[in-house]
């Protein structure tokens, strides 16, 4: 088995990938909670799966539009809550192998993703919602036992029958009540065997800490955040938060700014964002969120050097409200002693930076590579960058390189009120 740190390589060097939410759901266009959240009983719901026939290459459009995205990862539902299987399970008959297409989505997705040069990874939602003995374990015993052997065997068949899969995504460990702690859930579905059982068969996977063990990633969701204990792979829809599936009518689409920033805030914080799509029925990709990607795309096209394999920076710009010492023109991300700093509200011709405790060497556009004078005050640690253009040369957010002598640091500031008086 990889250590820690080098399974770990790739992921915090890619720091942005995408997940798909696909399945049965899409076909109701009311997101991928409608089986429970309008108690459809189970075999009203299963009709769905005949008349689901996504088109053929909608995996390869999905990969494209992540690496258009500038992604370097792409992760899909291989099962969510509602239990359809987009691969082939010897353990059940409700795939889309046996049903619909009679195609293995799953093979699909992981040629096209590779094809596309983008690492694997696949999401598995522990809970099934047409097993009685998730939601009433003591009543019904052998439902239960039935449940947990389902899953033990389908993630056994995805770890197996794929090749290479370098990310699994965990999720729906929670009891039914919501009413126990992540270890009960881990021992609820044998988390630790089952866990063991992955990473014999995929020795580099990453594990995420949806099983209730803690593995190898947190996973945020809704939000930016570091992680407690481990890098954090922050998790967003990128319309409303409550439907990660298609949802048909769906009203707050976020801006390319705002996924921007929770990109970038998510290299600060030394974490991953997975920028989540939901295809319709058909598997197509809508163009509110094409349109979005390439947005992205294009702006990491010349600036991904500030977030790939970017990592927190120790210099005053935090782009998470609260904070006190909050720069307002940005965050700052940074490699070795390169600082990159991510300008989302221009200043104008000058771009004062402050508690600067380490020379500067050179600042210059990242984008073009022009450099601008600077005035640095090693006593008060202002830095200036002078001569700049007036208007934001990039209307998303302009990234100024600047090369440090050593790591850049944030001076302490014993006396608050010494600036006054600088
Ligand atoms: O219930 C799911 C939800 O539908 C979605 O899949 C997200 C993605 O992280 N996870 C669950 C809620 O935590």
């Amino acid at each position: 088995m990889e250590s820690y740190e080098e399974r770990m390589r790739w992921f915090k060097q890619a720091r942005f990938g995408i997940y798909v939410h696909f399945g049965l759901y899409a076909l109701t266009g009311r997101g991928e909670w409608t089986m429970y959240s309008e108690r459809i009983p189970a075999a009203e719901y299963a009709k769905l799966a005949d008349a689901f026939n996504p088109k053929p290459g909608c995996t390869r459009e999905w990969c494209e539009a992540a690496k258009n995205a500038g992604a370097n990862y792409i992760v899909l539902t291989t099962r969510h809550h509602e239990g359809f299987c987009l691969f082939d399970s010897k353990v059940s008959d409700f795939t889309s192998v046996k049903r619909g297409p009679h195609r293995d989505i799953v093979r699909e997705f992981v040629e096209s993703a590779r094809a596309a040069g983008l690492h694997v990874g696949l999401y598995y939602s522990l809970l099934d919602w047409r097993f009685p003995g998730y939601f009433e374990p003591e009543k019904y015993p052998e439902s239960k036992e039935a449940l947990i052997r389902q899953a033990h065997e389908q993630v056994r068949e995805l770890m197996t029958n794929y090749g290479k899969i370098e990310l699994l995504e965990y999720d729906g460990a929670w009891d039914s009540k919501y009413q126990k702690k992540k270890p009960d859930w881990a021992e609820f579905w044998q988390a630790a065997k089952l866990n063991a059982m992955v990473r014999e068969l995929q020795p580099g996977i990453i594990i995420n800490d949806r099983s209730g063990k803690e593995e190898d990633i947190e996973t945020p969701e809704q939000v930016v955040r570091a992680g407690s204990k481990r890098t954090s792979e922050s998790c967003m829809c990128i319309g409303d938060s409550c439907g990660w599936g298609y949802t048909r009518f769906n009203p707050n689409w976020k801006t390319s700014e705002q996924l921007l920033q929770h990109l970038i805030q998510a290299a600060q914080l030394d974490g991953n964002y997975l920028l989540n799509i939901g295809p319709a029925p058909d598997g197509s990709v809508r163009n509110e969120e094409l349109e979005r990607l390439q947005a992205l795309g294009n702006w990491l096209n010349s600036n991904g050097e500030a977030v790939y394999g970017a990592q927190a920076c120790d210099l005053i710009g935090a782009s998470q409200p609260g904070y006190i010492d909050l720069n307002l023109q940005g965050p700052w991300t940074r490699k070795g002693n390169i600082g990159y700093w991510c300008i989302f509200r221009w200043p104008g011709t000058v771009a004062t930076a402050v508690r600067v405790a380490t020379p500067v060497k050179s600042v210059t556009m990242l984008a073009t590579g022009q450099q601008f004078d600077f005035q640095w005050n090693p006593a008060t640690g202002r830095l200036k960058v002078l001569g700049l253009p007036a208007l934001p040369p990039d209307a998303l957010c302009t990234v100024l390189k600047v090369e440090f002598e050593d790591i850049p640091r944030r001076k302490p500031e014993e006396d608050l009120s010494a600036w006054l008086q600088a």
